[in-house]
C-alpha cells in the first residue's frame, strides 16, 4: 500500500472513532437478552430496569439489549442461540431446558409445591443449587435467583376442567419438555408440544382446545381472547432460569460480573413480588374479560398421575438423591 493511501485510511479511521466518541460511546460489552414473554409481563418490566441499572453502575461498559416476545425465535431456537453465543442471555423454564439438562425439570413435578414459601425455600436452597450445578455442566451459567412464572392453571375453549375425567383425550398444548408431555399423558390428555410463540394462534385456529399457564401469562399474552374457561388446577409451579452463555459470561471481568449478577438477582426478587401480586389479583380482571373460572379439588389429578406411575417413573429418572432434595422441602410425593 502506498504511503498516501495509508495516511488517508488512518485519517478516515480516526474520523470514524471521533464520530463515535462524540455521539453515544459504544459499550465495551454489548449483550443481547432474549425471552418469550410480552413486554407488559413483570419479567420484561423488571428486566428493563435491570438493564438500565447495569448500564449506570458499569458506567456504560455493559449494555444489555432486550428482545422480548419471541422476537429472536421460539424457545427451542433461543436455547440454541444462547448455547452458540448468538445471544448472551436468555430466560427459560427449567422444564424446557429439560431437553438439554434433564435434572432441571424436577421443580415442575405435578402438585409438588403447595405454596410460594416452599418454592423459594427449595429453589433458593439446596434444590436450586443442585439444578444450577447440572446446568453448569451444559456450559450455561444460571444466575442464583430463579425468576417466577407462577403456579399453572388449565384454560380451554370447550369446557371447564372439574376433575381428571375432564382431561381424558383433551387436546392440550404443553411447552416442549419431556416432563410436561409425560405429565399430561399420565393425566390421560393428548398433549401437543408447541413453543409459546405459536400458542395464541394454535388456540385461535383450534389446533388445540386448551393450554395451561399462570394468570400473569394468560393476561399479558391475551389468551383470554381465545379461551373461555380457566380451571384453577394449580397443577405445578414454574420458573425461569436467567441463563448466560458461558464464554460471554467469562469474558466479563470479575467486577462487571459482580455488578451484573447483583442487578439480575435483585430484579428477580422484584419480579417475584410482582407476579405473586398479579396472580392474586388477576382473576377478577380476567373474569371481567369473560373468562369463566372454577376451582377443582386436586385429588383426582394426583390419583390419576399416581396410578399411571408418573411419580415412580420420574423418581427413578431424577435419582434418589435429587428426589430427596425435593421431598425435603415438600414432603413425601407420589
Ligand atoms: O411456554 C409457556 O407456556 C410459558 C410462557 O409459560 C413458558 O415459558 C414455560
Amino acid at each position: 500500500m502506498n504511503e498516501q493511501r495509508r495516511r488517508i485510511l488512518v485519517a478516515a479511521g480516526a474520523g470514524a472513532l471521533a464520530l463515535r466518541a462524540g455521539t453515544a460511546r459504544a459499550a465495551e460489552f454489548s449483550y443481547k437478552y432474549a425471552n418469550n414473554l410480552p413486554v407488559t409481563h413483570p419479567m420484561n418490566v423488571r428486566a428493563k430496569e435491570m438493564a438500565e441499572a447495569i448500564r449506570a453502575d458499569t458506567k456504560g461498559r455493559v449494555e444489555i439489549q432486550i428482545f422480548p416476545n419471541n422476537q429472536l425465535g421460539g424457545d427451542t431456537d433461543m436455547l440454541s442461540q444462547v448455547r452458540s453465543g448468538g445471544i448472551e442471555f436468555f430466560t427459560l423454564s427449567g422444564l424446557i431446558l429439560g431437553s438439554l439438562v434433564p435434572a432441571a425439570q424436577i421443580s415442575g413435578i405435578g402438585f409438588a409445591f403447595p405454596d410460594y414459601d416452599a418454592v423459594w425455600k427449595a429453589m433458593d436452597g439446596t434444590l436450586g443449587a443442585h439444578i444450577r450445578a447440572q446446568i453448569a455442566k451444559a456450559n450455561l451459567v444460571a444466575m442464583e435467583r430463579i425468576w417466577d412464572n407462577g403456579f399453572r392453571h388449565i384454560t380451554s375453549s370447550t369446557k371447564p376442567i372439574q376433575s381428571a375425567a375432564d382431561l381424558q383425550g383433551m387436546k392440550i398444548r404443553v411447552p416442549p419438555s419431556p416432563l410436561w408431555t409425560s405429565m399430561f399423558k399420565a393425566l390421560g390428555a393428548a398433549p401437543a408440544s408447541i413453543n409459546f410463540a405459536e400458542v395464541y394462534s394454535a388456540l385461535q385456529t383450534k389446533v388445540v382446545e386448551g393450554q395451561e399457564n399462570p394468570l400473569a401469562v394468560i393476561a399479558t399474552a391475551k389468551l383470554y381472547e381465545v379461551q373461555k374457561y380457566c380451571s384453577l388446577t394449580k397443577h405445578m409451579w414454574d420458573g425461569f432460569w436467567f441463563l448466560a452463555n458461558k464464554k460471554a459470561w467469562d469474558r466479563l471481568p470479575p467486577d462487571l460480573q459482580a455488578i451484573c449478577a447483583k442487578h439480575i438477582n435483585a430484579a428477580a426478587a422484584k419480579e417475584r413480588a410482582d407476579v405473586a401480586a398479579d396472580n392474586a389479583s388477576l382473576q377478577k380482571d380476567l373474569a371481567a374479560k369473560g373468562l369463566v373460572f372454577n376451582q377443582p379439588a386436586s385429588d383426582s389429578f394426583r390419583e390419576q398421575m399416581r396410578k399411571a406411575g408418573f411419580y415412580a417413573e420420574w423418581k427413578a429418572k431424577f435419582g434418589d438423591e435429587a428426589w430427596a432434595l425435593l421431598e425435603h422441602h415438600v414432603g413425601k410425593l407420589g
